[in-house]
């Protein structure tokens, strides 16, 4: 039986390999990723909060829920917290925000926007930035997978306030938002 362990080792390796496809399905990771700052599919948020005409389950990436900037709806629902909560003990200075985004037609437009905030209480803003979607996403009814890379400057503080939406701009059709991952990237 001397090649058992051969055996079991290329069983090992096989499931290994597995696992490590696995991790890159459109699910929630398994790891827990150490510079994974945060991660939202947005499947717990329907119904909290009261009414919120962002949150939809007309399309979605993964599982029933994603988010829309609309005309109707100029501002996506949107996340809102401080560095110092969003990574305690250290403020993140290089970011990269993921997300997949579908365009209805030519007419969604909408942007994906970070920018940061003097703090909770004090919307004068210390960095913006944006990733037009009309460019980032080429085709329209499917959902493609876009990156924003996010260079805060030195000056930023753990009580300034991060925040992420989607922008409708001038866009006249839908455009929607699932699966948002933000990370830290390390120098
Ligand atoms: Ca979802």
């Amino acid at each position: 039986m001397r090649f058992l362990p051969v055996l079991l080792l290329s069983a090992a390796a096989l499931l290994g390999v597995a696992t490590a496809c696995g991790s890159h399905s459109d699910t929630a990771p398994v790891a827990a990723d150490a510079a994974e700052l945060l991660t939202n599919g947005f499947e717990q948020n329907i119904g909290w909060g009261g009414t919120q005409p962002s949150l939809t389950t007309a399309k979605a990436h993964t599982g029933q829920a994603a988010v829309l900037a609309s005309p109707e709806v100029p501002f996506s629902y949107t996340y809102a917290r401080t560095l110092d909560a969003l990574s305690p003990g250290a403020v993140p200075h290089q970011l990269e925000l993921s997300a997949w985004a579908l365009r209805t037609a030519g007419g969604s437009t909408a942007r994906l926007v970070v920018q940061l905030d003097t703090s909770p209480t004090d919307e004068k803003q210390v960095f913006y930035t944006a990733l037009p979607l009309a460019e980032a996403v080429p085709t329209f009814g499917e959902w493609h997978q876009v990156r924003l890379p996010v260079a805060l400057p030195a000056s930023a503080i753990g009580s300034n306030q991060l925040k992420i939406y989607l922008w409708n701009d001038k866009g006249t059709s839908p455009t929607y938002l699932d699966d948002v991952v933000l990370r830290r990237v390390a120098k």
